[in-house]
């Protein structure tokens, strides 16, 4: 009898604890988490993003890298674009093409926010960035999604962070697999989520070993289209200008679309990491899929950013609301 009661009562504390956690882990964001503290914040970041997009188009890719990249160091916490005196996650190497138009885009789109008394101090940076890459996915002419809000600004930024925490434009289907399961996205995520490169630039010393010294003996990467090749090796002479940046979709470089997909088809992927997803046959047939159906690319696309967005959040009382996006309060 009284085993019996403790069992029961063990059990329910179980029970409890598990739906405590599973509420931490994910709830704690939600779409109308400003309604009541800044009812119009999604309208004030939207007008700002727009003016920045029409006055260059790189605020599209510059913005959606940045939030690649703020979320998998340290969560999305907004800490990607704090400054440290040189010695912040944004100084690490792998920051090269983190084009100064993304935290443009977010300081713009902050004032923007702070401009509205009600809102003065009240929207976290991390969310600022989630809400402006949504926005400049859509003037790219890519899909629209309701975005999660609550997110709190991390007051930690240092080089030491990025180290291994983003993906290699080399890496294997293996190793992009291993770092996106890392923060629970799944192959189709890190699929879909990889056809953010049908917008924006690289420099050509993120993928010169494939057009000039490919090893063991080859000068081209063979999973590379020839005719495709020898453009970068135009684009991208042996001792190119290391400022020399070119389009990653050969094909529609200023429209968020499927056309990437279409592209791995043709060897036309610019990075190993890129091509490796048609080649492997593990994730060609998703390849196939989203290269001919845009609905599901868009579809995957959402469910996969949205994921992207919930990694390593923090929430209610963690972290802060940064006044400055740039600094700590
Ligand atoms: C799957 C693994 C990924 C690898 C290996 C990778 C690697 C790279 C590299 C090497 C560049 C060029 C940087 C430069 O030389 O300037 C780049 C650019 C870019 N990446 Fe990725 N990336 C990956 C995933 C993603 C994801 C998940 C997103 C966003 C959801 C993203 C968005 C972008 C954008 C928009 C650019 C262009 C930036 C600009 O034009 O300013 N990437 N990426
Ligand atoms: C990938 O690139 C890194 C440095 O950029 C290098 O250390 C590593 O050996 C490369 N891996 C492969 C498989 O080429
Ligand atoms: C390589 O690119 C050319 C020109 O865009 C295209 O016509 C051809 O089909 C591609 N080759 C392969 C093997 O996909
Ligand atoms: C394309 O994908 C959408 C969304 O997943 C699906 O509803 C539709 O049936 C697909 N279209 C075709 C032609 O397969
Ligand atoms: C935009 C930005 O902060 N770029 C920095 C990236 O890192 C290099 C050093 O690795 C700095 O020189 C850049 O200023």
């Amino acid at each position: 009898m009284e085993n019996q009661r403790n069992n029961l009562l063990v059990s329910s504390f179980l029970v409890y604890v598990l739906l405590l956690l599973t509420t931490a882990a994910n709830a704690q964001l939600r779409q109308d988490f400003y309604h009541n503290i800044c009812p119009n914040v999604e309208s004030l970041v939207r007008s700002a993003v727009t003016n920045k997009f029409h006055q260059t188009f790189v605020t599209a890719p510059a913005t959606l890298r940045l939030f690649f990249h703020d979320c998998f160091v340290r969560g999305c916490d907004g800490s990607v674009i704090l400054q440290n005196g040189g010695k912040a996650e944004k100084d690490h190497p792998d920051n090269l093409s983190l084009a100064g138009d993304g935290f443009d885009t977010v300081i713009k789109a902050k004032a923007a926010v702070d401009s509205d008394p009600q809102c003065r101090n009240k929207v976290s940076c991390a969310d600022i960035l989630a809400l402006a890459t949504r926005d400049v996915i859509a003037l790219a002419g890519g899909p629209s999604y309701s975005v999660e809000l609550g997110r709190r600004d991390g007051r930690i930024s240092t080089i030491a962070s990025v180290q291994h925490k983003l993906p290699s434009p080399n890496f294997s289907l293996d190793q992009l697999n291993t770092m996106f399961s890392s923060h629970g996205l799944t192959q189709s995520d890190m699929i879909a989520l990889s056809g953010a490169h049908t917008i924006g630039f690289s420099h050509c010393s993120r993928f010169s070993n494939r057009i000039y010294n490919f090893s063991p003996r080859n000068r081209i990467d063979p999973t590379l289209n020839l005719s495709y090749a020898l453009q970068l090796r135009q684009m991208c002479p042996i001792n190119v200008d290391p400022r020399i940046a070119i389009n990653m979709d050969p094909t529609t470089p200023q429209t968020f679309d499927n056309v990437y997909f279409q592209n791995l088809e043709q060897g036309k992927g610019l990075f190993t990491s890129d091509e490796t997803l048609f080649t492997d046959g593990r994730s060609k047939a998703t390849v196939n899929l989203f290269a001919s159906n845009n609905s599901a690319f868009n579809q995957a696309f959402i469910t996969a950013i949205t994921k992207l967005g919930r990694v390593g959040v923090k929430t209610g009382n963690q972290g802060e609301i940064h006044r400055d996006c740039t600094a700590i309060n």
